[in-house]
């Protein structure tokens, strides 16, 4: 399952279609202007804006295109986290964390507040624990060890490290009091606040309360972690934080929410802030499975019974305060269309791998002899088609299969009306939808389409041939335009010739053109005026 269409996030809208059938997973961060990637093959690469050195390229540059980043090739990066300054940290399978970027608050827990360029191995205070999530705030970070261990560093002035103090911390730190000798499973940041959750389903917060989002029924910052008693006897599956709210999944699909709610981001309909944690009605949304937030907008997402998708709080400017219906699948196409910024609460975890979609499946089986039942033969050479394909995409071979087409037909056809190239390119359009040919052939192309009927791709071969008009050659193509009744073109054809008049009339195209189409090209043109002196 891919877990959403990487359409829906334009920052990779340059990337060729060849590096994105590599990737692995892909996290949007930042301001929604920055990209990683991790391809199949254990590299990773960068795009975007390079503020606070966070490409981790090393150059500090910004790119428009995938660069790769040296320092974690092959490291096995399974996942990311990142903070707002930007700060990233990237972890490892075997549980190790490298961290880059801005460091004004010793978020990258080096010992040092010098922004990092290139990533870096956060040496450790883990005591050679192998950590197995990775949680940021806007300046903080937290890492949870395999035995069940939370560490905190970066930015503490609301408490957010769990340290006790108030001062940044800037190397990891073993979060202890309440936490100590329990095991926690998950860990989530807010802006400025924190939380874990037990293996017994029960949560705990510290950091930044001024909205109530610790949720422990005061709105007193918390130096040190506090329990979440008002989930005393709900079993807690999920625990994310958006920039100042929280939501709780149950075992039983319930939600709880608590924290700020001046954009509704609680969905209770109204903008007031709740410090205890509220069961959210779920008549509408019915049993929940998923849910989304990030610490770095005020959005809400829920995945529903029946695959259903529902958003509240921020969504595009507007404030929604209750559970709203979406016709997205996936949570992470809420945060892609409707979240400010749009960048991720979790890396995209792509499989194309072992997926093909059905348009994948068209466009392989075209020319494949494997499946094929037909073969054209154009100019001597065969192309492999599906009478089925042709049939469904096309009016021409659907009325030549029915009036004249019996079991003895042999499978071979012969065409020589058209070119080789272009009818191929024809055919692969039946199972593509797009055009591959140079624009010199695009006449010829557009020449098919009209006596095949294929408005659309009329359309497409009028497109490339504007792009390729000039004044040696626009008389020629606006007598063709008239020639195929191709409308769009012929107008096109006769303000570029009205814009360049004396030049056109100059060439060897315009002293070809019949007596009837120069009659009427010299009349259009008087009326518009070409010849006014
Ligand atoms: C931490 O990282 C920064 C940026 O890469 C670097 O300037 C600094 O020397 C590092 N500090 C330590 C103690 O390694
Ligand atoms: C505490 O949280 C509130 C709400 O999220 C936020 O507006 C405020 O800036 C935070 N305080 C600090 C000191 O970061
Ligand atoms: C199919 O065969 C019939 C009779 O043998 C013939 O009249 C017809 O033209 C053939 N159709 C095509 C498309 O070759
Ligand atoms: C947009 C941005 O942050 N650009 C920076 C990229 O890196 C160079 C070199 O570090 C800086 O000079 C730019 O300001």
């Amino acid at each position: 399952m891919t877990g959403s269409d990487l359409k829906n996030w334009p920052i990779l809208s340059l990337l060729e279609k060849d590096f994105v059938k590599e990737l692995s997973s892909v996290l949007i961060f930042g301001l929604g202007n920055e990209a990683l990637m991790v391809t199949k093959d254990d590299a990773v690469y960068a795009l975007g804006n390079n503020a606070s050195g966070c490409l981790g390229t090393g150059d500090g540059h910004s790119t428009l295109y995938p660069v790769k980043i040296e320092a974690l090739f092959q490291k096995g990066i399974k996942s990311f986290a990142f903070g707002i300054g930007p700060h990233v940290l990237a972890l490892t399978a075997k549980g190790e964390v490298y961290s880059w970027g801005h460091n004004g608050y010793c978020e990258l827990g080096n010992g040092s507040s010098n922004q990092g360029s290139t990533p870096t191995k956060v040496a450790s205070n883990f005591e050679e624990k192998a950590i197995i999530s990775v949680a940021c705030g806007s300046h903080h970070s937290l890492a949870l060890t395999e035995d069940g261990e939370v560490y905190g560093w970066g930015q503490n002035t609301c408490g957010q490290v769990g340290s006790g103090i108030s001062t940044n911390q800037n190397t990891p730190r073993k979060i202890n009091s309440v936490l100590a000798g329990k095991k926690i499973v998950q860990i989530a940041c807010g802006q400025t606040s924190s939380m874990a959750l037990t293996s017994n389903g029960e949560v705990y917060a510290w950091g930044n309360n001024s909205v109530g989002q610790l949720g422990i029924g005061t709105y007193i910052n918390q130096l040190s972690p506090n329990k979440v008693a008002g989930l005393t006897g709900v079993v807690i599956d999920k625990v994310i934080c958006g920039y100042g709210h929280a939501m709780a999944l149950s075992d039983e699909g319930d939600l709880y929410v608590w924290g700020g709610n001046g954009y509704g981001q609680l969905g209770l309909g109204s903008k007031s802030n709740a410090c205890q944690p509220v069961k959210l009605s779920m008549a509408e949304m019915g049993r929940v499975s998923d849910i989304a937030a990030v610490h770095s907008n005020h959005i809400s997402a829920a995945l529903a019974e029946g695959g259903k998708v529902f958003m509240w709080g921020q969504c595009r400017g507007q404030s929604v305060t209750t559970p709203t219906a979406t016709p997205l699948l996936y949570l992470h196409d809420v945060l892609a269309c409707y979240s400010t910024p749009p960048v991720m609460h979790e890396p995209l975890v792509l499989y194309a791998q072992d997926e093909t979609s059905i348009l994948d499946c068209l466009r392989q089986a075209f020319d494949d002899p494997a499946s094929s039942d037909l073969t054209i033969q154009v100019q001597g050479k065969p192309i492999h088609v599906h009478k089925a394909v042709l049939k469904i995409r096309c009016q021409y071979f659907r009325s030549m299969f029915q009036e004249h087409w019996t079991e003895n037909n042999q499978s071979i056809i012969e065409h020589d009306e058209f070119s080789h190239d272009v009818y191929k390119s024809f055919l692969r359009y039946l199972y593509t939808d797009e055009v591959d040919l140079p624009s010199e052939n695009a006449l010829e192309l557009l020449y098919l389409a009209n006596a095949y009927f294929e408005t659309q791709l009329k359309r497409k071969c009028v497109q490339m041939i504007k792009r390729g008009i000039t004044v040696n050659n626009v008389a020629f193509l606006y007598k063709t335009a008239i020639e195929y009744n191709a409308q769009e073109l012929e107008d096109f054809c006769f303000k570029f010739a009205l814009n360049h008049m004396t030049a056109v009339t100059q060439t060897a195209h315009f002293g070809k053109l019949d007596e009837a189409t120069l009659k009427t090209f010299i009349a259009k043109a008087a009326h518009a005026g070409a010849f006014k002196t």
